[in-house]
């Protein structure tokens, strides 16, 4: 898998380090190639070096556009070297092999954050050198192609190390690095284009994202808002086909993903499951024997909330629930499928958006997330832990009950897609009060008990339904209040994961009002 190098074609807009690299390698018996610039900056410290113009028999054109653009070079970097063909055509046209290609690209970025007028920036797109990059890497195979002033050393210690061959792994290595370099190059053109042209510019573009749609505003309508679509195929928004309504907005998407993230975490084999989305936040998610049971129930935890909200569903859509849902105000429904009745009963409701996804999205599935920071982006791991993978502790001296254990689970599971401070009350498969979002988890409790106090007083229901109801908390209790104010509320068990400082506190405190308690080990933050 070694390589020898004996030809290598430098051309790079930044010439830091350049003089001695280039030494070395001609000292290595290496014959050097240049373009105008490079050429001159080696040929100045006394190397011999040959100009491209005689791999491609043309001069350099049009002001530099035209100058490594031809099969002179691109046979040399492309030809593999053990194919009898490919050798046959370098023959017969006079090319000859290059072994180590060496560029940095025109300084579109600098020229860019520099403040430098348009044409300045349309003059510093290079179209040659991520041309002899790509093809470089693509023939890894054969060729070494170096972007970045920081290998040269590395090079240098390959080639002493290997008796002026380079490795398959370090080629396959540089080839990685090469094409990341044109993808991000890529990037900040299409990007300064869009500024230029007022459109926004998410760095999802790095990752290959297409316009799926423009929209008419983002978050607020002063904002510009677009959705874009990945590579990922991931079952959800971005990939359902859309039924019928309006189009969707900014928002609609974002709680759209949110409801169907949630929903997808109940398996549809096992039982019908419905969330209700507001703000990206659940506001009532419900087990059932079926769609429509799912749904009532879910509508109970909190109906006022739930008045415009985004309804997702784990199985096909039936035409009893269909029925039931068009009776409020809603947004959106997302399901894997729907039944053709079912279909014809949305139909009824003009701006009703009905998507189908196809199928469930794997909430166990790996997967990448994506949040803005000012000049820069952060990147994570999706949570994808499931409770049902999860070692539950009991802590407590009582143990849970089958019943609390279940409901545990379910609400630890609906936790999980409530923004943090979260903190659930489920009850028989189904969430009674939620608090969501607040910046102490006490507040985040009595939150939830009030809701849950009030979703009784709406049903007509003479008691609060926290009572019997469990407990979960996205993240452990740092005091014993929050998990006081559940008990005061009636809630007879709690599931949290456990490893604050107080531990031990907030289980004597457990223990004394006879709660149940179990610790999970993981964490579900969601900022
Ligand atoms: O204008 S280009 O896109 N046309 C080309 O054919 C070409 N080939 C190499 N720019 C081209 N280059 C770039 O020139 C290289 O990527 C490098 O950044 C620069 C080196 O030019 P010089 O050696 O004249 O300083």
């Amino acid at each position: 898998d070694l390589r020898r190098v004996s030809r290598a074609l430098l051309s790079v807009s930044d010439k830091a380090g350049l003089v001695p690299f280039a030494k070395a390698l001609h000292e290595r018996g290496i014959d050097l190639v240049s373009t105008g610039g490079t050429k001159k900056a080696l040929a100045d410290a006394g190397l011999p070096v040959r100009d491209v113009a005689d791999l491609t028999g043309f001069p350099e054109m049009m002001d530099g556009r035209v100058k490594t653009l031809h099969p002179g070079v691109h046979g040399g970097l492309l030809a593999i070297r053990g194919n009898a063909e490919h050798v046959g055509a370098m023959e017969a046209h006079g090319i000859a092999p290059i072994d180590l290609l060496v560029v940095n690209l025109y300084p579109f970025e600098a020229t860019v954050a520099a403040g430098k007028p348009y044409d300045d920036c349309i003059e510093n797109i290079d179209i040659g050198g991520p041309a002899m990059i790509r093809a470089a890497a693509k023939n890894h195979g054969d060729v070494a192609v170096v972007v970045d002033v920081a290998d040269y050393e590395r090079i240098l210690g390959e080639l002493a190390a290997n008796d002026g061959a380079t490795s398959l792994s370090l080629r396959k290595a540089l080839a990685q690095k090469a094409y990341a370099r044109t993808a991000a190059y890529d990037a900040a053109i299409s990007s300064w284009f869009a500024d230029a042209i007022g459109e926004v510019a998410p760095p999802v573009r790095a990752l290959g994202g297409t316009l799926a749609e423009a929209m008419r505003y983002g978050e607020n309508p002063h904002q510009a808002g677009a959705f874009y679509r990945t590579a990922e195929s991931r079952p959800g928004v971005a990939t359902a086909r859309q039924l019928q309504g309006k189009q969707l907005s900014y928002n609609n998407v974002n709680d759209t993903d949110a409801a169907y993230e949630c929903v997808a975490e109940f398996d549809p084999s096992r039982t019908a499951a419905v969330a209700i989305i507001k703000h990206a936040n659940p506001c009532g998610v419900a087990e059932g024997s079926s769609l429509l049971e799912a749904y009532e129930r879910a509508l109970v935890c909190d109906p006022v909330s739930a008045f415009g909200g985004i309804v997702a569903l784990n199985r096909r859509l039936d035409a009893a629930a269909a029925r039931k849902i068009v009776e409020i105000f809603t947004e959106v429904i997302i399901a894997p499928e729907a039944d053709e009745e079912a279909i014809a009963i949305v139909a009824a409701k003009k701006n009703l958006r009905l998507l189908l996804a196809g199928s469930l999205p794997d909430p166990k599935a790996p997967g990448l997330t994506f949040r803005t920071v000012a000049g820069g982006f952060l990147t994570q791991g999706r949570d994808n832990a499931v409770v049902d993978a999860m070692d539950l502790k009991v802590v407590t001296k009582r143990a849970p009950s089958e019943r609390e254990l279940s409901d545990m689970r379910f609400a630890f599971r609906v936790a999980k897609h409530v923004k943090s401070n979260a903190i659930v009350y489920a009850k028989d498969g189904a969430t009674v009060g939620i608090g969501a979002g607040q910046m102490s988890r006490v507040d985040s409790s009595r939150i939830a008990a009030w809701k849950a106090a009030e979703a009784a007083k709406t049903a007509g229901l003479p008691e609060t339904l926290a009572k019997g109801a469990v407990v979960a908390s996205d993240a452990f209790f740092p005091f014993a209040d929050g998990l006081l104010a559940a008990a005061e509320a009636g809630a007879t068990a709690v599931i949290q994961p456990g490893g604050s400082m107080r531990d031990d506190e907030v289980i004597k405190a457990a223990d004394e009002a006879g709660l149940a308690m179990v610790f999970t080990g993981h964490r579900h933050f969601r900022h």
